[in-house]
Formats: structure tokens, sequence, C-alpha cells
């Protein structure tokens, strides 16, 4: 009985390891990215429902991405068992199974953004090479076992079952190296990489201002007013972050316009860059939340590219696409008037790095990043928002996303103990294209206190706020509240992230000993 499921298993899971070894080592010779993996993880995150969106952004982040990987891995395998198994009982149901699994891989390679025919190969070639060897295997299982008396196949024993197991030690093993072999060759085709490595980023011809002495408060555990590149929060929708070789990048701007425009990167370097710090956040940061995070730009203003392209009179929408497809939109007008809304070429002195957009991504100060961040940017098609849709806005979310008000208490850390005395609470505060005016601390829901406020950068970066409490002992909460230049007080009703980004006030509880 245990040979008659244990075997077949087996024999299924060779087969299908070599199916996609051989597919990783074409995927590597000739479609780079086309990993069955990969585009079928990347169908999942597309077809991901709505509601997914908040889970996915936890999941996606940055290092669960893996786990999609590990659970993809793990379902092929009990489907693979599941095909040996039925391949041996009822044949020829498990080659259905593979054929199945082969088609959906197809359809992911296909509809990716930028698909060619080529992409066709790998899953194709791993469903002939799984069919081949699973028929081959449980041929082999056959051979020598007669049927018994109640029909049913008995499994092979003996020199049988020792051949048996050597071709489906063969085949794995082929399979591994196979895949070895791949990972190999588009590691060794990563552009990218090396070019980001030898790329030196050019000067400044409008640099930044230095940072105000007053911007930071030195205060331990309150967030650093510039986030380093290392620590910047990441959100995409890329399962293996996009390696976009910036000797073959382009940006076009087609749609409506009067000119449609193409540079290469090393026209984008030669143009006079400018310097500016932005802060970027995603329109899932929850109130207290840290995707969110502040950075020294420096890039080309999106607005003199859009000059030159003339936009006519009834576009009202830039639909920004990257190499993998993901679009936001944009309204025109936060694009051309008078913000610092640029194609970034780098970070924090360092060329993008890859994950945030390497070689050229798009940051424009006051929209969440969903309607306005795009990494990895290739094209800007001018048009209007009755007439394209962009990827979130298709999935339930706001198609308009400006940034909220918003502050958030540092330190203490929420649950904090502290002793009792003078404690400094601390935190940052944003309105973007807007600015801080004020911050206020209540504590148990009594007055409120006004914080000090740190220098402002600029209006579309945040601030740092501290206030001295002499707090006694006892378990307490704070809040915090900011106050935009144009008076309006941050709200405390409660909204969810979904559709158009939190609000309510930031609260923690501590204890003073
Ligand atoms: N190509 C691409 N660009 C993208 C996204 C994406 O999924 N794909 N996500 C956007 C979202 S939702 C946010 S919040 C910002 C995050 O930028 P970061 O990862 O550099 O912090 O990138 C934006 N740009
Ligand atoms: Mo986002």
């Amino acid at each position: 009985m245990r040979a008659r499921i244990w075997l077949p298993a087996l024999a299924g899971l060779a087969a299908v390891l070599a199916g996609f070894g051989l597919a990783e080592l074409t995927a590597g010779l000739i479609a780079p990215g086309v990993s069955p993996v990969l585009v079928v993880g990347a169908l999942l995150i597309d077809f991901a429902p709505a509601w997914a969106k908040d889970l996915m952004i936890g999941l996606f982040g940055t290092a669960d991405k893996a786990a999609l990987i590990v659970f993809i891995a793990l379902v092929a395998a009990v489907l693979a068992a599941l095909a040996g198994i039925w391949e041996y009982r009822r044949p020829p149901f498990g080659r259905y199974v593979i054929v199945a699994a082969g088609l959906v891989a197809l359809v992911a390679a296909l509809t990716r953004a930028g698909a060619s025919p080529f992409d066709a190969v790998p899953p194709v070639l791993a469903m002939l090479v799984a069919a081949v060897v699973l028929t081959m295997l449980v041929t082999r299982l056959r051979a020598g076992s007669a049927a018994g008396a109640d029909g049913q196949v008995q499994p092979a024993t003996g020199l049988d079952r020792r051949r048996f197991l050597a071709y489906t030690g063969v085949s794995a093993g082929v399979g591994v190296l196979a895949a070895v072999g791949g990972q190999l060759l588009s590691a060794g085709s990563r552009a990218a990489d090396a070019a980001r490595a030898l790329f030196t980023l050019p000067a400044a011809t409008t640099p930044a201002a230095p940072l105000p002495a007053g911007a930071s408060f030195d205060i331990d555990g309150l967030t650093p007013i510039i986030t380093p590149n290392a620590d910047f929060y990441r959100i995409d929708t890329a399962l293996s972050v996009p390696r976009v070789d910036p000797s073959t990048w382009t940006l076009k701007i087609t749609g409506l316009v009067e000119n449609e425009v193409e540079i290469d990167f090393a026209e984008l370097l030669a143009l006079p860059l400018e310097e500016s710090t932005t802060t970027l956040a995603c329109v899932s940061n929850y109130v207290g939340g840290d995707l969110i995070g502040n950075a020294l730009w420096l890039g080309y203003p999106i607005r003199e590219l859009l000059a030159r392209a003339k936009p006519t009179a009834e576009a009202d929408m830039v639909l920004s696409r990257s190499a993998d497809g993901w679009t936001a939109s944009t309204p025109l007008e936060a694009l051309t008037d008078d913000r610092n809304s640029i194609l970034a070429v780098g970070m924090n002195g360092d060329p993008l790095p890859l994950e945030h957009g390497y070689p050229v991504r798009m940051v424009v100060p006051g929209l969440y990043g969903y309607v306005s961040a795009t990494k990895w940017v290739t094209e800007l098609i001018v048009t209007r928002f009755d007439r394209e849709t962009a990827y979130w806005s298709t999935r339930g979310w706001s198609e308009k996303g400006p940034v909220k008000l918003s502050s958030r208490v540092d330190v203490p850390r929420g649950n904090a103990t502290v002793e009792a005395g003078t404690v400094t609470v601390a935190g940052v505060a944003w309105s973007q294209h807007v600015g801080v005016s004020a911050v206020d601390v209540q504590v148990d829901g009594g007055d409120w206190n006004p914080a000090t406020l740190a220098d402002a950068i600029s209006v579309d970066t945040w601030r740092q706020w501290r206030w001295d409490w002499d707090a006694p002992s006892g378990s307490h909460t704070i809040r915090v509240r900011a106050t935009d230049a144009n008076g309006l007080v941050q709200t405390s009703e409660l909204a969810d992230v979904a559709p158009d980004g939190a609000t309510g006030l930031h609260e923690i509880s501590v204890s003073v000993s």
C-alpha cells in the first residue's frame, strides 16, 4: 500500500523537478525573469482581490516576498506528488495535472508587462519535460509488476524498483543542476546590478540648501529627520526586483501631447539636476505606522519634460508606467505646478537603490506613493482621469491620493515603562505641501499642551516635535495632534487606510513608575 503511494509520488516530484529545472535554465538563457515560480507569483499578486491589499502590504513589504515563493513551491510539490499518484492509478490523469499547471504558468508568463513570445518557451518546456519524464518513470514502476487478483497494479519490486529509483534520482538531479545553472546565468546577465555598482551620481546643478541647524532634536529613539536608504520602507508589487539596464532605459512621454518626447539615461543625467528633500508616504500607513520616510532626492523636474511635450488642453492626468507594468495616475497639475515633482536618480547621495526604483523613479510631494511614486518608470502617458485607470484604482482604492495631515509619537515607545519626573515625549508630524504649524500633546484626555517644533526643511517634509511632560506615576495614555499652516486641525475621526488613507489620532499607553 505504502509503495503504491510513495513511489508514484516520488516519480511526480522528480518529473516536475526535471521540468522546472530545465525551465529555469532556458529562462536564464533566453528569457531572464520568466522563472515559472516568479511569473505565477506575479500573477497571484495582480489577481489578489481588493481586501487582500492590507494583507499584501504586510506580506509583500520587504522580507516576506520570500513567503509567497515558499508557498508556491509547496503547492507545486503537492500537485507534483498528486500527479504521480494519479498517473500511476488512472493514467493519463497525472499528465492532465501537469498540463493544467503548465498552462497557468504559460498564461502568467505571456501576460507580464513587455512579455515576448520567447517567454512561452520555459513554461512549455517545463510542461513537456515533466509529462514525458512522468510517463517514463511510471512505466518503469509498472514494469515487471503484474495485475493482482483484484485487478490493481502491484508495485514493482527488486531489480525494477532499484531501476525506478535510479531513474527518479537522475531526473531530480538533472532538474536541480539545471535550476542552479539557470540561476547562475540570470545572475550573470544582471546588467542593472553591475551598472549601478559602477555608476557615480552626477553633481546637482541646484543643490539643496543645507539642513537648518534646528531641523532635528537630539532625542534617543526619535525618528531621524532623514531616513537612511537601508531603513526606508519598501512597498511594491514586484516579486523580484525589476532589473532595468540603464544603457537601454528610456522614458517616453506620449498621449495627449503636441510632441512625443523620448529621452535616454545619458540625456537625463546631462540635464541640470536638482536636489530636494521630500517625505514619501504610503496610503497603507495606518495612524502611528512606519510606512513613511524622508529622503534627499536628486532628479530632474517632470514639469520641464512635460513643457517639451506640451500636453493638450483636455489632459488632466499622467499615467506613469513602470518597466514591470505597474501604473499610477497623477493629476497633471501636481506635475506642472511649482512643487518638486521629479524624475529621481539619486537618494540620499547614492544612486537609487534597485528596490527603490533604479535607474529612475518619480517623486511627487504631497501625494501617496500609489498615485505618484512610480519606481523603474519608463513611460508617462498624458491622458484624462475619465479614460485611464491606474493599478490600485482598479482594485478599490481612490483614484486621487493627497497625503493626509498626520502625526506620530516615537518616544516613549508604546507600552514602555518610564520613570516619574520629566519625560520627553517626541515624534514627527507632516502636512505635505501645506506645512505643519503646530503640534499638541494630550495626557489622559486632559488639556492639549503645545509641543516645540523643530525647524521645517520645507512644507514637503515631515517635522520633529517634542514636549517635556512632568509625568506622575501610574498608567497613562498620550495622544498627539497636528495643525497645518491653513489652521486645519488633525481629525480624531477614525478612517481606515482604504480607500484613500487613514485618519485618527495616534495614541500610546505608558506606565510611569
Ligand atoms: N513600479 C512600482 N512603483 C511603485 C509601486 C509599485 O508597486 N510598483 N508602489 C508604490 C507605492 S504604493 C509606494 S507607497 C511607493 C513606495 O516607494 P518605496 O518602496 O521606495 O518606499 O512606491 C510606489 N511606486
Ligand atoms: Mo503605497
